[in-house]
């Protein structure tokens, strides 16, 4: 008897213990629904959502209907009733005009015609006399948004008791880019292998397919581009058209079409053709053919992504035509399927000059020449995706033809997944841009949300960061990446603050200490690392892998002087910076008279951008009194230190959340701040070569010399 008893004091123990300590392996991302830890929240919205009206059929509605109830009852541990009369107090009613007799009764106008045709509303309402709850919408899809927002108030902590909300996405196309490989390698890819499992499709469906469909859902994000911009032409092949039509069949319920890379020169590759060029009847024929055949397997496929003639990738050029020459011949074969050709205008083959002024130059000629269903993709930077990059010259200069903005969402230049950097900031400082294009106001939002010229299409990229890691995204934190992305798109409007909190609430904890710490520490974490890398403007500095630092790195000859090679920070005795103003590059004539005039004069150009457009002098005097030198070792300095008060602040969390976690970002930290010392270190020393000036007083010594970090072999990290 006695032992029984100790037998069942130590399950007992045991289990309490497991329950503290219980882990969570992030793969949930913010869909965990667990139970609502506010008894009172917990009692108003079980009381709330005690019966459900929800009629419909569809595949979106089936999925939103799961999706409600699978979160209703994990969060409140009851599942509603499912039923068609209105009990007071205690109904949802969920529908659109077309399946709920009483979203149709006129009682919704206001908020269906809020909603327009992929939004939706919430509402306490009272109808036919009794109070309760409604998510409405005008279609399928405005539901399944609808009920994700409705799901996300509750996994907040929202009181439901007088809700009247009504939203719909600003940009049309709101779309995911995976640079993801057949071989299930990822180019820029920091989390493991490719969720697509090209080799067991189209017979092996993995969860994980359908999982990544509700969190896009979840946000807003209505398209996946599925393959490598740098394609590979077996993507337009049978073999693989019928595997991204399983892909295309998981995701459909959700909402979300697949759209494919191609390579310009499949029609060789592939094809048989002798050539590839757009103006060849052949060719045009064999895209039109292969628009029909991918069609065929995939009726609501959304179109084409197109890189040419950057990188060494093949394009319209190659045959002496144009960008719109060949886009236009691709825009012309989706056409009739109602497809779209979403055309980079990241082009870069390392024979200018400045490669900042690029695209700008090839591109801003061709305004207007390119068909209606085309859009011409544009990185948020002039260069690549860098720490911090003045907004790209393109916006607003373009008015004829749409154009979309174009994200990575993958830490490529900020930290792989080893670090802790949320991305919102940097995308809404290019967002908030004013370009003047029409006048103060003309933000780069307005300039691809459509608005600010009237356009028909609008459309956003982010270059994605999931992997077939557990945690999707390698670092706990990158996956608030994917959800900031996934907001922005629907809202560019958005702070970086309100989605910051709606992601920890859903990731993590609602405990109000956590929550205020962490945000701030989310919020501040870009502008963090600008500093330990690339402070005050400088770029491009980083090694080949794009791993750690390598400011000594020599890239190509374009723009030599004397035959010395070209540095992105052309660093020498005198000072340190790229000089865009007119007595350099002149890249900054580029933008609107009020942004040029701004960044070309030394008075008025931001700190953060000094060294983008000015070479300056060593003994410079800065803003805050400092010289130049001086200010950039407080910079690399205070990045590196504000990664030391990350961990402090992160350690002071522990118990509010589980541990698995928390020890996961805890290692994590601790490996940024080593990463930091060692950007901070390796550049300060290098650039002390040039200055041949001294550390200020009170700062520490670097740990090692130059000529250690510049041995320094990293192997593998970029693959
Ligand atoms: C660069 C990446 C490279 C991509 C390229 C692109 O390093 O891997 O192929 O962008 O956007 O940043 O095409």
């Amino acid at each position: 008897m006695r032992s029984i008893v100790k037998t069942i004091f130590i399950i007992v123990i045991m289990q309490s213990i497991s329950l503290i300590t219980k882990g969570e392996d992030g793969y949930k991302l913010w869909l965990r629904y667990n139970r609502i830890a506010d008894n009172a929240k917990y009692n108003e919205y079980r009381k709330l959502t005690k019966y459900a009206i929800f009629p419909g059929s569809s595949s979106v509605i089936k999925a939103a209907r799961e999706e409600l109830l699978n979160g209703l009852n994990g969060m409140t541990s009851q599942n509603p009733i499912i039923t068609d009369k209105i009990t007071e107090g205690e109904t949802l009613i969920i529908g659109t005009p077309k399946t709920s007799r009483l979203i149709n009764a006129n009682l919704f106008n206001d908020g269906l015609r809020q909603s327009g045709a992929e939004g939706y509303f919430i509402e306490n309402a009272t109808v036919y006399g009794k109070k309760c709850l409604v998510i409405g919408a005008n279609s399928d899809i405005g539901l399944l948004y609808g009920v994700f927002n409705f799901l996300k108030l509750l996994q907040t902590n929202h009181s439901i008791h007088s809700l009247a909300i009504s939203d719909h996405p600003r940009i049309q196309y709101r779309i995911l880019d995976h640079w993801d490989n057949l071989d299930r390698t990822i180019e820029r890819g920091y989390a493991g292998s490719s969720i697509w499992n090209w080799h067991k499709l189209p017979g092996y469906i993995d969860q994980r397919y359908i999982d990544y469909a509700r969190a896009n859902a979840s946000v807003g994000i209505n398209g996946a581009v599925l393959n490598n911009v740098n394609a590979n032409a077996l993507s337009l092949t049978p073999e693989y058209l019928v595997k991204a039509a399983a892909l295309a069949k998981c995701f459909r319920p959700y909402g979300i079409k697949v759209y494919l890379s191609i390579k310009f020169s499949s029609p060789v590759e592939i094809g048989g053709l002798k050539t590839a060029d757009p103006e060849d009847l052949q060719v045009q024929k064999w895209w039109r053919d292969k628009a029909d055949e991918i069609y065929h397997y995939i009726p609501d496929f959304g179109g084409f992504l197109v890189k040419a003639n950057s990188e060494g990738q093949p394009g319209p050029q190659t045959y002496g035509r144009s960008h719109p020459e060949g886009a236009n011949m691709l825009a012309d074969a989706l056409e009739p399927h109602h497809g779209i050709v979403m055309w980079r205008a990241f082009v870069y083959d390392n024979k200018v000059p400045d490669r900042a002024a690029q695209a700008y130059n090839e591109f801003k000629p061709l305004d207007g020449k390119f068909k209606s269903n085309v859009i011409v993709q544009v990185k948020n930077g002039p260069i690549d995706f860098q720490p911090r990059e003045p907004f790209h010259p393109l916006f607003g200069a373009m008015p004829a033809t749409p154009l979309m903005l174009e994200v990575q969402v993958t830490q490529e230049y900020l930290g792989f997944s080893t670090q802790l950097v949320y991305l919102a900031p940097l995308f809404k400082e290019c967002l908030e841009s004013d370009t003047y294009a029409k006048g103060k106001g003309s933000t780069v939002a307005r300039v691809i949300d459509g608005s600010l010229e009237g356009h028909a299409i609008s459309g956003i990229a982010g270059v994605a960061n999931t992997g077939a890691d557990i945690n999707w995204c390698g670092h706990p934190f990158a996956q608030a990446n994917w959800y900031c992305f996934g907001r922005l798109a629907w809202n560019p409007y958005l702070t970086s603050e309100s989605i910051a909190d709606d992601w920890l609430r859903m990731t993590f904890t609602n405990d109000k200490d956590f929550i205020a710490c962490i945000k701030k520490l989310m919020l501040n974490s870009r502008e963090t690392a600008v500093n330990y890398m690339m402070p005050l403007g400088l770029h491009h500095i980083m090694a080949s892998s794009h791993y750690g630092p390598g400011p000594w790195v020599k890239i190509g000859k374009a723009g030599s002087k004397n035959g010395a090679f070209f540095y992105y920070h052309q660093a020498d005795s005198l000072g340190i910076g790229f000089d865009r103003t007119h007595t350099g590059s002149n890249a900054v004539a580029q933008y609107f008279p009020e942004v040029k005039s701004k960044f070309e004069s030394l008075e008025s150009c931001p700190d953060e951008f000094l060294l983008w457009f000015h070479h300056v002098n060593w003994d410079y005097k800065m803003r805050s009194g400092n010289t130049l030198w001086n200010e950039l070792v407080h910079r690399y300095y205070s990045g590196a230190d504000s990664v030391k008060q990350m961990q402090h602040q992160w350690d002071k969390m522990d118990g509010k959340i589980d541990k698995e976690r928390f020890v996961a970002v805890k290692q994590l930290l601790a490996i940024q701040y080593q990463e930091a010392v060692w950007w901070r270190d390796a550049c300060i020393e290098y650039f002390q070569t040039f200055s041949n000036l001294p550390l200020p007083a009170n700062y520490a010594k670097p740990l090692h010399s130059l000529s250690y970090y510049q041995q320094l072999t990293n192997h593998y990290v970029d693959k």
